[in-house]
């Protein structure tokens, strides 16, 4: 006999059990890029009988551990995957090969993996060997999931949020609100999700404090530290009492020369010019998903950044945060200076855009 459905309002249990794949995937947030986030749950008779997921990069796929959890009870069974069982050898062997062998009659799919190397073939391999294979089920939500892994997949580029506070009316603010303070809140997370954080040093010299995910167990992105003087590179050195992930200083040449690096876990990078093209690339190579950029301490560090991006049309999120503040800024208005730069529409553009993904404080 068979329970079909496990859930109380009526939906398939194929959405129920997809549903549950994701919340499995959802548990390596922030460790498994260059890789994405995925679930599996090994279904019998209406009966969870395996469930596993990608811890990281290098480790086992999400289906070999659900498959290992469900022994031979595999056989005959449903598997349900987040995302379109590879067929090739990576850093591990296909797992295409694996449900093959534990004999499971049906696999349900979320979404089609749009790494160039499987796409498809993962179902097709699958159906060439009689399992009968159901794609796109809680599709968008899989794809939600890995939002920054499908894009670097398809442009080669890691996605790109850009995080900022808003004073009410309309200023930049050097601040976080208290329900987003760095030891909690939402700032928290995003630091648990993205992969690196670009932030500028005036942060470290005024805070004395490296920013990390409070989150339990949370892996820490990579700092990217944009610091334009070479010449004061040592105080900023001097600042950073905390390393619990690799941070890279980018910094300008100037015809100085940046000192050399002072502590382990340091790197810096002089380029003639700070630019966003430079920091995506080396984040691409270093086979990162997600990057941050997040606009607090000294505005005028990232000025050429952000206008940068605007350009290139390269920011993918939008992360406002509006503070109930009224403030009458200190000079240079960042806000005045973009206008200045007669990039009037497209200030008027980022406001709009921050509409349907604002988190208000
Ligand atoms: C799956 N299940 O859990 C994951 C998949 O180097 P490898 O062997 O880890 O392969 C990495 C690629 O495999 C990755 O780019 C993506 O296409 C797929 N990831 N596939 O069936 C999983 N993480
Ligand atoms: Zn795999």
């Amino acid at each position: 006999f068979e329970v079909q459905c496990a859930s109380s309002d009526g939906e398939s249990g194929d959405e129920f059990y997809m549903r549950r794949c994701v919340e499995l995937a959802r548990k390596a947030i922030g460790y498994t890029s260059p890789n994405p986030l995925v679930g599996c749950v090994i279904v019998k008779n209406g009966i969870v009988v395996g469930e596993g997921f990608h811890p990281k990069a290098g480790r086992p796929h999400a289906e070999v551990f659900a498959l290992r959890d469900a022994g031979d009870l595999a056989q005959n069974a449903t598997a349900y995957v987040s995302l379109e069982p590879c067929n090739h050898f990576g850093r591990t062997p296909p797992c295409t090969e694996a449900l093959i062998k534990a004999k499971v009659k049906k696999v349900v799919v979320g979404m089609v993996d749009p790494n160039p190397i499987v796409a498809f073939k993962g179902v097709e391999r699958l159906r060439d060997a009689g399992i009968e294979v159901v794609v796109g089920v809680e599709e968008e939500l899989c794809k939600s999931l890995n939002e920054p892994y499908i894009h670097r997949m398809l442009t080669g580029k890691p996605f790109l949020s850009l995080r900022y506070s808003l004073s009410a009316n309309g200023n930049f603010l050097n601040l976080l609100g208290n329900g987003a303070a760095d030891c909690g809140g939402y700032y928290s997370r995003l630091l648990q999700e993205y992969d690196a954080v670009v932030m500028s040093s005036s942060f470290f010299t005024e805070n004395f404090k490296v920013p990390a995910s409070q989150e339990p167990g949370a892996n820490q992105p990579i700092r990217i530290v944009i610091h334009k003087d070479p010449s004061s590179l040592n105080q900023v050195l001097s600042s950073i009492n905390d390393i619990t992930s690799k941070i890279i200083i980018f910094t300008e040449n100037k015809a100085r020369t940046a000192p050399e690096v002072a502590q382990q876990g340091i790197e810096t990078v002089a380029l003639d010019q700070i630019n966003l093209d430079v920091i995506l690339d080396y984040c691409n190579r270093q086979g990162l998903c997600s990057v941050l950029l997040d606009i607090r301490g000294s505005f005028s560090e990232f000025e050429v950044l952000v206008m940068e991006a605007m350009e290139k049309n390269y920011i993918n999120k939008f992360i406002t945060e509006i503070l109930p503040v009224w403030n009458k800024r200190t000079e240079p208005d960042p806000l005045q200076t973009l206008k200045s730069l007669e990039q009037g529409m497209k200030v008027l553009n980022l406001k709009s855009k921050t509409s349907d993904q604002s988190v208000i404080i």
